[in-house]
């Protein structure tokens, strides 16, 4: 039985995840919230072992299927082992990414079918789906600018342009459909302006 908040972080490459899921993690903690701080795909040894299976640079094409179903049976383990117990705790888990980055780039970015996707979902996570989701958007160019700063490219980050346009634009159009769970910010701004932001969403979380 859940009774902790389930937060995503989410958006494209360079936006800042990493940076400001510390951020929020501290600003939770510093008002009394026991926070379990986590990342997919990952989150537990088993899961880590499928990132670096789907992460890492190869020379045989991958096929997409493949990828999904690597992506959920990393999520299965990830989703029974630590989320859902965390969250029946009555912690709050903050996840750096979730199912939503599987339909924004194994579906809008592969061109997989968004209902065996939906199909997945409910397998593996049931009815469970997060609270809030911190989307964090930027223009693509700006995002791949500062991505790029950071050194060795992963599978993900070598794909084109075009690839993460509909990354992109699937996350808006899916915030826009559902607003109630999404909480949209700038992530072009300063750090500064990101965070107040942040802040402002959190507060509102706080105070549900
Ligand atoms: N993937 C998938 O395909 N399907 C799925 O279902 C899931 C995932 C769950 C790994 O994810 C890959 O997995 C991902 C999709 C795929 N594709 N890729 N790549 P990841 O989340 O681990 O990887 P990532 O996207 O590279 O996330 P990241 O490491 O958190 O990077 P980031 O968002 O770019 O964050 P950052 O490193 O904090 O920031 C980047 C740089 O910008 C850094 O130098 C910061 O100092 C700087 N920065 C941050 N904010 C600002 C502001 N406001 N101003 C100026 N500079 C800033």
């Amino acid at each position: 039985m859940k009774s902790g908040l389930f937060v995503t972080v989410e958006g494209t490459e360079g936006v800042g995840k990493t940076t400001n899921m510390a951020f929020v993690q501290q600003y939770l903690e510093a008002r009394g919230i026991n926070v379990l701080r986590t990342r997919e795909p990952g989150g537990t040894p088993l899961a880590e072992n499928i990132r670096e299976l789907l992460l890492a640079q190869r020379d045989e094409t991958v096929d997409s299927t493949a990828e999904l179903l690597l992506v959920f049976a990393a999520r299965a383990q990830h989703f029974n082992q630590v989320i859902c117990p965390a969250l029946a705790e009555g912690n709050w888990v903050l996840c750096d990414r979730f199912t939503d980055a599987t339909y924004a780039y194994q579906g809008a970015g592969r061109g997989l079918d968004v209902s065996l996707i939906a199909q997945l979902e409910q397998v593996v996570q049931g009815p469970l789906r997060p609270d809030c989701t911190l989307l964090l958007d930027i223009d693509v160019s700006a995002g791949l600018a500062r991505a790029g700063r950071r050194g060795a490219l992963d599978r993900f980050e070598t794909e084109a342009q075009a690839f993460f346009e509909r990354v992109r634009q699937c996350y808006l159009s899916r915030a826009q459909a559902e607003p109630h769970r999404f909480r949209v910010v700038d992530a072009g701004q300063s750090l500064e302006q990101v965070q107040a932001e942040l802040a402002a969403v959190l507060d509102q979380l706080l105070a549900r």
